[in-house]
Order: structure tokens, then C-alpha cells, then sequence
């Protein structure tokens, strides 16, 4: 059977500017985390070796073109446009991102920027990151500099990629720096990521730019492990705490009532202020990307909280491993095709039928050197894992979804965070020592599939 995607559907893929560009005036929380605590990061690889985007750029934008992407997203690294986060503008990095940018149009790629990808300059982090309203207001400084320097050309912003993720690897979970576990920090620091992401917003439109403004939010949907009433409450909660937490403010412009009757009743709220309704209000959004890579299964608790212990999302329920699910080993993270199409009915449902398209979905693997074939990766899986979530994406479409594209994580093999290099997932193998770039297998499905915008299957 032929799956054929709508007219001028985005095909591409997303980075980061941490993970790919390589070393910078301006210090992030990363260089400072990783300079301090090298154990924390997979063989002690840290944030200076990447896919050497700042000098490759135009190569690599090649590269882009040979696997027929028409859209690609990166980010602004903040730190190297503004070292110091509040102060003067970086020329270099001016020059740096021009070039980049004018690039992608010229080979008809078009350029989708993300503003902030979990790399907080360490000055803004001194003052307190997200936790200090002034952050909020030097980021909207940045985002403004942004729009005036690069607005005419980029048509497709996005204010924050995954915003609950510093939340929860910085303030609960002991994955980001500032390494905090404390509840009532963490709802705060969301609560002015989202504040940041209006102010964003407000001087988007303020400008009168050409374009279009938005944000890419990690949804994991959450399935409870039946429909007894406490497990469907648990999944309730979850989906509360991890995605609606972002999901209603940027699409319906206010928090879930329970959800803020939920934190209110545990002393967690963070402090607002009377205008901030307001401020939230006009952070709604024009497109919305999807990251999509695994659900959450939850049930209700097995055993009494501790209440002595700290006050944790996980007070209202346990994760369910389903017996059977199907596993990518490589990074703990169950694989759940339908799990797109499910969003994307949630999305035309219960929100409206916002304007989205799916900004990451990807497979990380360990040790691909085993399935080269005359010289290349033959990623079989990865090409699967596409083909099977294009599926669901394509009946989402035909049951009347908006959904405009699919990017793929990612496209040279680069950096991830603390895994470092353990798992790769791109279309193209990176060579770390020599900085060869090979394309696998899938990255050649993936031109295909983009070249006759449909593919076909059994
Ligand atoms: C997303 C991030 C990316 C990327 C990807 C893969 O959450 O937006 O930056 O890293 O996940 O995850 P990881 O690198 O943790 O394996």
C-alpha cells in the first residue's frame, strides 16, 4: 500500500546548537556541570566534542540537501549570541547564524529556530536561572534580539524545545545541572518558562514579523494500566504534572483548573502575580511541535507515601511496565507507534485542531558499528521505527489531524546530553576521531520518502 503525505509536508530533521556547534565565548550550565563533575557524563565525553557544526555548517547544510529535507530545525545557542546573557551582542555569533540561516533558504531548506534548547548561560544561572523573574526578562531581551536580527528570513520560531525537561532533570530528578530536588523550585521554574515563553510571544506580535511563532513540547501520553478508577485517576495526574503543565497554557492561554487545585492543596504552587494571567494568556501560539518518543504507563501506588519524603509527582502514582512492551534497550524507553496518532487525535479533539507537526521522534542506538555493510550502517530498525510511526502519523492526517511534518532526531549522530555518544540516532554516522560523515541506510530512505513525499509498504 502507498502512504502519500499532503502537499508540501515538512521532511527534515532537528538538532541543538550545544550538541552540534562546539565551544563558545559564553560559559553554559553544561561546560560549568561537566568541568566540575565529568563522572556524570557517559566516558567522561563532555559538551566540547560535537559534530563541529561552527565550522562544517556548509558541508553539513550539503548534506541536508542530499537527503531532500525541505525543513530543518536547529537552535540559538543564547550563550554565544549574548556570552554574558543580559549584555552585548556577539558579532561573530551574528555572522555565524546569518550565514547559516541565509544557507538553508538559498538551498531551499526552510530554517526552523528554536530559541532555547536546555543550554542556560551560566551567567543567567548565577542570578538563579528560571527561578529569577529577571532570567524571564533577559531571555525576552534575547528572544527580541533574535526576531529583529534574523525575523526577515526565519518564518518558523520556536520559544523553548522540551521546557519540562530542565524542570525535571534540573529540580527533581538529578539530570541537569543545578542537580535540585525540591518540588515547589521545579513548579517554579516551569511556571516562568512559560511566563518567559509569553513574554516571547507578546514581542513576537509586537514586531508585526513576517512568520510564525511557537513551541516544541515533549508529550508522552499516558496510558493507565487499566480502567479501574484510581488507575485512570493516576494517569490523570501524570498527564497533569507532565503534560498539560505546558500543553494548556501555550494552546488554551491557562492552566487546568485541577492541576493548580491539585498543587494548592500540597502547599506547591509557585508565587504569581495578579497580572501574570494576562501575560499567559497572550502566549498562545500559532504551531506547535510534537516530540514524540515513548509513553508513559502509570497505575495507581502500591504502597503509602512516605510523608517525610520529598514531595515528588510520583506521590500519585507508580510506572507500569506493561508485560510485553515492546523496548528499545538501548535507552529504557518503550517503543509505542500508535502513541503519535493518539496525540495528534488529543490535539483535534480536545484543543482545537491546533496547526502542529511532529519536531523529534528518533531511535538512539548503542554500537551500530555492527551492522555496517560495505562501508555503510544498514540501520534496518531505524528505518522501521520510521515507516511504523509515519503509519500512525498518516492515519492521524486522514482522520482529519493537522499535522504538517515529521523531523526526525536527528540528523549527524551528535551529542546527547549525559549519554554523550552512547546511543547514535542519525541518518549519517559520525566518525568522532576523524569527523567523517558516512550517510546509513535510513538516511537514504528517509530522501526517498521525502523526494516522492510517500512510501510504500506491505
Ligand atoms: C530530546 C531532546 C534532544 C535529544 C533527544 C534524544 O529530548 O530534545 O536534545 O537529545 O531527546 O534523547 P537523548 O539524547 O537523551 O537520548
Amino acid at each position: 500500500m502507498k502512504y502519500a503525505f499532503p502537499d508540501n509536508f515538512w521532511w527534515g530533521s532537528a538538532s541543538s546548537a550545544l550538541q552540534t556547534e562546539g565551544a563558545r565565548e559564553g560559559e553554559t550550565t553544561w561546560d560549568y556541570w561537566f568541568a566540575r563533575e565529568p563522572n556524570r557524563f557517559h566516558n567522561g565525553v563532555g559538551p566540547q566534542h560535537t559534530s563541529t557544526f561552527y565550522q562544517n555548517w556548509k558541508t553539513d547544510i550539503q548534506l541536508l540537501k542530499q537527503l531532500n529535507h525541505n525543513s530543518f530545525r536547529t537552535s540559538i545557542s543564547w550563550a554565544r549570541l549574548i556570552p554574558d546573557g543580559i549584555g552585548e551582542v556577539n558579532p561573530e555569533a551574528v555572522d555565524f547564524y546569518n550565514q547559516v540561516i541565509d544557507e538553508l533558504n538559498e538551498q531551499g531548506i526552510t530554517p526552523f529556530i528554536t530559541l532555547f534548547h536546555f543550554d542556560m548561560p551560566m551567567a543567567m544561572q548565577e542570578l538563579g536561572g528560571w527561578e529569577n523573574r529577571d532570567v524571564v526578562d533577559a531571555y525576552a531581551r534575547y528572544a527580541q534580539i533574535c526576531f529583529e536580527l534574523f525575523g526577515d528570513r526565519v518564518l518558523h520560531w520556536f520559544t523553548f524545545n522540551e521546557p519540562i525537561v530542565p524542570v525535571e532533570g534540573g529540580y527533581l530528578y538529578d539530570f541537569h545541572y543545578p542537580n535540585v530536588v525540591d518540588f515547589r523550585r521545579a513548579a517554579t521554574v516551569a511556571y516562568h518558562t512559560v511566563l518567559a515563553h509569553a513574554k516571547a510571544v507578546q514581542a513576537y506580535r509586537a514586531g508585526h514579523y513576517a512568520g510564525e511563532i511557537g513551541i516544541v513540547l515533549n508529550l508522552t501520553p499516558s496510558y493507565p494500566r487499566s480502567q479501574n478508577p484510581a488507575d485512570v485517576k493516576a494517569a490523570h495526574i501524570a498527564d497533569l504534572m507532565f503534560n498539560r503543565s505546558f500543553l494548556d497554557p501555550v494552546l488554551r492561554g491557562e492552566y487546568p483548573a485541577d492541576l493548580v487545585a491539585l498543587l494548592k492543596s500540597y502547599d506547591q504552587l509557585p508565587a504569581c502575580k495578579p497580572e501574570d494571567g494576562f501575560l499567559i494568556a497572550e502566549g498562545k501560539i500559532d504551531l506547535l511541535g510534537v516530540n514524540y518518543y515513548q509513553p508513559r504507563r502509570v497505575k495507581c501506588r502500591d504502597s503509602a507515601v512516605n510523608p517525610q519524603a520529598p514531595f515528588m509527582p510520583e506521590w500519585f502514582f507508580d510506572n507500569y511496565e506493561m508485560p510485553g512492551r515492546k523496548m528499545n534497550p538501548y535507552r529504557g524507553w518503550e517503543i509505542y507507534e500508535p502513541g503519535i496518532y493518539d496525540i495528534l487525535v488529543n490535539l483535534r479533539d480536545n484543543y482545537g485542531n491546533p496547526r502542529c507537526f511532529i519536531s523529534e521522534n528518533g531511535m538512539g542506538v548503542e554500537n551500530e558499528q555492527r551492522f555496517i555493510e560495505n562501508g555503510q550502517i544498514n540501520d534496518h530498525y531505524r528505518i522501521e521505527f520510521i515507516f511504523e510511526h509515519l503509519t500512525w502519523l498518516h492515519k492521524g492526517i486522514s482522520e482529519g489531524c493537522n499535522c504538517l511534518g515529521y523531523h526526525m532526531w536527528t540528523f549527524i549522530d551528535n551529542w546527547s546530553w549525559c549519554n554523550a555518544y552512547k546511543n547514535r540516532y542519525g541518518f549519517i554516522q559520525l566518525d568522532l576521531e576523524t569527523q567523517m560523515r558516512t550517510i546509513k541506510k535510513s538516511g537514504e530512505w528517509f530522501a526517498a520518502t521525502a523526494l516522492n513525499n510517500s512510501f510504500e509498504k506491505e
